[in-house]
């Protein structure tokens, strides 16, 4: 097979608009696949990237880690995806057999980790360049581009009859929020939850506390545009911190008697970190760290608040085993057990990929959705 051409939206620089270009792309080399995306979702992770806070960022660069695509060829050695399967991509891959997938405790299989914290594919060089320059692939996926080579083990085989449109959500936000409090934190039924945050992540970490049963969920954000979906998809209650002279930890507690079973952060910010870890009920409350936060950023709290028996965890894509697992997301997508449409707000063409960023960030977006 021979390179070919492809329309993509490459960030040459931190806080550039990106800059949609036809760029070469190399034929998937031995265990890689070619995929043509179909639709790519806008993650705030692609902004924070973009906005040069990642350290681990890396330009010139092509983002997106929210897609859907269609297998267009395979490299030598493929056997477990072929021409015209839809997959997801995955930025959180499963070899099946690292360290950390034999371990059956977690999903952050670290087969590729290295190279793609690097911004190239396993055997470390790129796919992508532009007049012979090489351009650097994104948390392994690079779904800002009509096509995209991938390792193998980077991509969920999805039922054909999901409608990839909708479905690419599932590659980040909507498995993440969902699956932070079904997988990660195991919220039961009866439990109370704190959401901070009523981004793509939020809430659908309101609908995973929905479908755990949870008994009060009260949803926060200092943006009140987003109350509205947030009671449409179950949260009891919705506050606006900034309603409230004092700190929003003790508001959660006046309300709950004590604090929240678990508490979600969905936002990256880590002086919310601390309030989501203090709102959490004394003795056993839990509280999930799920936003991203920049290059230098620590959090901090009295020790006093774990010694107390609060928690405080982590979770990467939900905590979800992309191979395995997601694929049975979209099967429950399929099933009517979830819906994605409230997430997409915006629908643009890959020509228009600014736009989506600029809605992400004057609040205006929930998710936009490019389609190729
Ligand atoms: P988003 O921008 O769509 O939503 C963030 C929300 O937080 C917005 O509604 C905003 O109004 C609100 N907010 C901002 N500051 C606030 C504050 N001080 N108090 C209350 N609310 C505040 O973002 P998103 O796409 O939903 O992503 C959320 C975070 O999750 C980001 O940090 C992203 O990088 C991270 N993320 C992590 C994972 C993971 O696997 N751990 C996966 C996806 C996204
Ligand atoms: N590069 C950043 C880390 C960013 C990060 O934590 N990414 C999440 C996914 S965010 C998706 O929207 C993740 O999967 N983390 C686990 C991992 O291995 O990256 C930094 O701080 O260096
Ligand atoms: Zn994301
Ligand atoms: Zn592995």
């Amino acid at each position: 097979m021979q390179p070919i051409k492809t329309r993509a939206a490459v960030a040459w620089g931190p806080g550039q608009p990106l800059s949609i270009e036809e760029v070469d792309l190399m034929p998937p080399q031995q265990g890689e696949v070619l995929v043509r995306i179909v639709a790519s979702g806008v993650c705030h992770t692609d902004a924070y990237t973009l906005s040069g806070d990642d350290p681990e960022g890396l330009f010139p660069v092509i983002l997106g880690h929210e897609g859907g695509g269609i297998v267009e060829a395979v490299g030598d050695g493929v056997t477990s995806v072929a021409v015209g399967d839809h997959v997801i991509p995955l930025y959180t891959p499963e070899c099946g057999q690292c360290k950390f997938c034999l371990s059956g405790k977690t999903n952050l299989c670290q087969a590729i980790r290295a190279t793609q914290g690097k911004g190239v594919m396993p055997d470390g060089t790129s796919r992508f360049s532009k007049d012979g320059k090489p351009l650097y692939h994104y948390m392994g996926t690079s779904t800002f581009s009509e096509y995209t080579v991938l390792p193998e083990i980077s991509l969920a085989k999805i039922n054909k009859s999901a409608p990839l449109e909708k479905v690419c959500l599932l590659g980040c936000g909507v498995t993440t929020g969902m699956g932070a409090v079904m997988n990660t934190a195991k919220v039961q039924p009866g439990d109370t939850v704190a959401v901070f945050g009523l981004g793509g992540i939020g809430l659908s970490a309101i609908i995973g506390a929905v479908m755990a049963g949870a008994s009060r969920i009260i949803a926060i954000d200092i943006n009140e545009s987003k109350f509205p979906i947030a009671t449409q998809l179950g949260a009891t209650d919705v506050v606006n911190p900034s309603d409230h002279d004092k700190p929003i930890q003790d508001v959660v507690i006046e309300m709950t008697d004590g604090g929240v079973d678990f508490s979600f952060e969905c936002i990256g910010n880590v002086h919310v970190m601390r309030s989501a870890l203090e709102c959490c009920h004394k003795g056993w409350g839990e509280s999930v760290i799920i936003g991203v936060a920049g290059a230098g950023q620590e959090i901090s709290t009295r020790p006093f608040q774990l010694v107390t028996g609060r928690v405080w965890r982590g979770t990467a894509f939900g905590g979800v085993k992309g191979r395995s697992e997601l694929p049975d997301y979209v099967e429950r997508y399929l099933a009517g057990e979830f819906e994605l449409d409230t997430f997409i707000t915006h629908t643009l063409p890959l020509e228009r990929i600014n736009e989506a960023f600029d809605l992400m960030h004057e609040g205006k977006s929930i998710r936009t959705v490019i389609h190729f």
